[in-house]
């Protein structure tokens, strides 16, 4: 298949989001972009040792990653679904390798945001090819209606934070796999129920995730990046694009960043945990 890299999506294709609560493929990166960006993900991994844990705030400390969530074709799909004021409330880098048994539990993504969020739309841009095989993302169409009940299973092999799940069983019978090449992306409303299974193929699949959002989103404790716009947000701090750093450079702060917001997401799930008591 063709894919041509469209500045903004169709009105068939917002249809088809505003209806399944996702949309995809669509054209996001250009061949060579994606091999640098897999270049970049595959020095930091190697970094940080094999398998490692999905990879949060790259774009906050990487030059490379932060271009991709400020890419113009890529924010012309999000502005087609968000509007003219976009915010990057973050980014996540889910790696899985062949052959382990890392997957992704049935979640919603706003589970973290609340009902009472901005809108939020994550872009799934496909690093490697994703595939049924290899463990894509699957997602169960139009259930992006309302928040489900989830739970905490703590698993090591969930890659979600806490092992938070749905609570209860969904019909399997209506998912759909999110199948991609390398280069495209799927565009998914933060509501739609969606997964992965293990990797069972022969190569690693990773996908890079941005979720985008408005100016009226709630602070998670984390600087955000304007992308569009300029409405007033003066509940979110917001951080621009990272120093041009040397490589050793910019890998020690993102050590240190991680760890600073791991910590600070701890101390307020130990606080949310003993007001709940
Ligand atoms: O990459 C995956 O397998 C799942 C992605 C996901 O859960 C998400 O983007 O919210």
């Amino acid at each position: 298949m063709q894919v041509v890299r469209q500045h903004r999506l169709a009105e068939s294709a917002v249809r088809t989001y505003q209806r399944d609560g996702i949309v995809f493929p669509v054209a996001a990166l250009p061949a060579a972009r994606v091999l640098r960006l897999r270049e970049s993900l595959e020095a930091l991994e190697a970094r940080l040792g094999e398998m490692p844990a999905p990879m949060r705030w790259t774009n906050l400390c990487f030059t490379w990653a932060y271009d991709v969530t400020m890419d113009p074709v890529v924010l012309d799909s999000v502005e087609a679904l968000l509007g003219p004021e976009i915010i990057v409330m973050g980014s996540i880098v889910i790696s899985k390798h062949p052959g382990h048994d890392a997957y992704v539990g049935w979640h919603q993504d706003s589970v973290n945001g609340g009902e009472d969020a901005a809108p939020a739309v994550s872009a799934w841009i496909a690093v490697t090819d994703s595939t049924r095989a290899n463990g894509c993302m699957r997602v169960i169409p139009a259930t992006q209606r309302r928040l489900l009940a989830h739970c905490e299973v703590p698993d090591p092999a969930n890659l979600l934070r806490a092992g938070r799940v749905l609570a209860d069983p969904i019909d399997e019978e209506q998912a759909v796999d999110v199948e991609l090449r390398a280069g495209e992306m799927s565009l998914h409303h933060d509501l739609i129920v969606h997964g992965s299974r293990p990797n069972r193929g022969d190569g690693k699949r990773v996908g890079f995730v941005v979720r985008y959002t408005t100016p009226s989103a709630h602070s998670r404790g984390f600087p955000v990046v304007r992308a569009r716009g300029g409405a007033a947000c003066p509940q979110l701090e917001l951080a621009g694009r990272p120093p041009d750093a040397a490589s050793e450079a910019a890998f020690a702060s993102y050590l240190g960043f991680t760890a600073a917001m791991e910590r600070e997401i701890a101390r307020k799930a130990a606080t949310a945990g003993h007001q709940r008591a």
